[in-house]
């Protein structure tokens, strides 16, 4: 309960931001993307992650104008970068369930694009197989709308929760994302098996695959050979505020 009302002043109080993780063409190199992950720095500066707040903000419904201020603040960091030299195509947000079931959702991301002046195609939401809770025509009426615009969609930690093959199959999407944990098994025996499948499951479906949780230069080659496109992960970069995202992008030039 004190966390809620901590959480709450939060936004009031300028004590979220965003950190931002670079994605890369896993064959060219080239950035391709930012993911972008919310943090809290807390009264006495100790800052936040969202696995421990995020869960918090759901279960209050804060989730809704936590999740309002993340698109706002992604959409107009990058309106920014378009103009730095070396600026990837596009920012991918994380969004809950919580989000996708309110009415509002398409208006408010339909707002905070045109606000900041950029076209849908700069922005890729990410969405978890817990969307499959949802009632099917909400989700895809919300899908379709949203990439009628350009936006694209990503499902995130795929493979790690209750969604079936049909309800993906179903789904408008784009990108599928490897979870991390899948990821992290390349280097044991035997272990390449599930991010092997899920990049052909990817493949068979026409979507574009991208690999998180990258931390090896080994991990990163054996996942372009399985036909990942692209990838994210502390071998590239970690997530970065904003200034040193700048100072990172400036060293690649
Ligand atoms: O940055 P970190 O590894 O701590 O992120 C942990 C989890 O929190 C990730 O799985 C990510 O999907 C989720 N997360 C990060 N930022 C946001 C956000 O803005 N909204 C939502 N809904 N989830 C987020
Ligand atoms: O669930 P989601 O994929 O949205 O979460 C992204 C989270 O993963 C972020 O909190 C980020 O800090 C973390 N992360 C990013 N790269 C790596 C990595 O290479 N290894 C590990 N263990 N975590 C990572
Ligand atoms: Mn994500
Ligand atoms: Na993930």
């Amino acid at each position: 309960a004190r966390m809620v009302s901590d959480l709450r002043v939060a936004v009031d109080k300028d004590q979220l931001f965003l950190a931002y993780q670079p994605q890369i063409d896993l064959h060219t190199g080239a950035l391709t993307g930012l993911e972008a992950l919310l943090r809290w720095r807390r009264e006495d500066g100790r800052v936040v992650a969202p696995g421990e707040f995020i869960p918090v903000a759901e279960h209050s419904g804060l989730i809704v104008a936590l999740g309002q201020w993340v698109l706002q603040q992604a959409c107009s960091t990058m309106r920014v970068l378009m103009d730095t030299p070396g600026a990837p195509g596009r920012m991918a947000v994380n969004v809950s369930v919580a989000q996708l079931r309110d009415p509002a959702f398409i208006h408010i991301v339909r707002t905070a694009i045109a606000r900041a002046g950029i076209e849908g195609r700069r922005l890729e939401l990410e969405i978890t197989e817990s969307v499959a809770l949802l009632p099917t025509e909400l989700l895809d009426s919300t899908l379709h709308a949203l990439r009628g615009d350009g936006i694209s969609v990503a499902i995130d930690d795929f493979g790690t929760g209750y969604s079936s093959l049909s309800s993906l199959e179903r789904m408008p999407l784009d990108r599928i994302k490897i979870d991390r944990s899948f990821v992290r098994e390349l280097d044991r025996p035997g272990g390449a098996r599930i991010a092997e499948l899920v990049a052909q499951l990817g493949h068979r479906m026409g979507l574009q695959i991208v690999a998180e949780g990258i931390e090896d230069e080994r991990t990163l080659q054996l996942l372009r050979a399985m036909g990942c496109h692209e990838g994210q992960g502390f071998h590239i970069a970690a997530p970065m505020a904003y200034e040193e995202l700048v100072g990172w992008m400036q060293a690649r030039q």
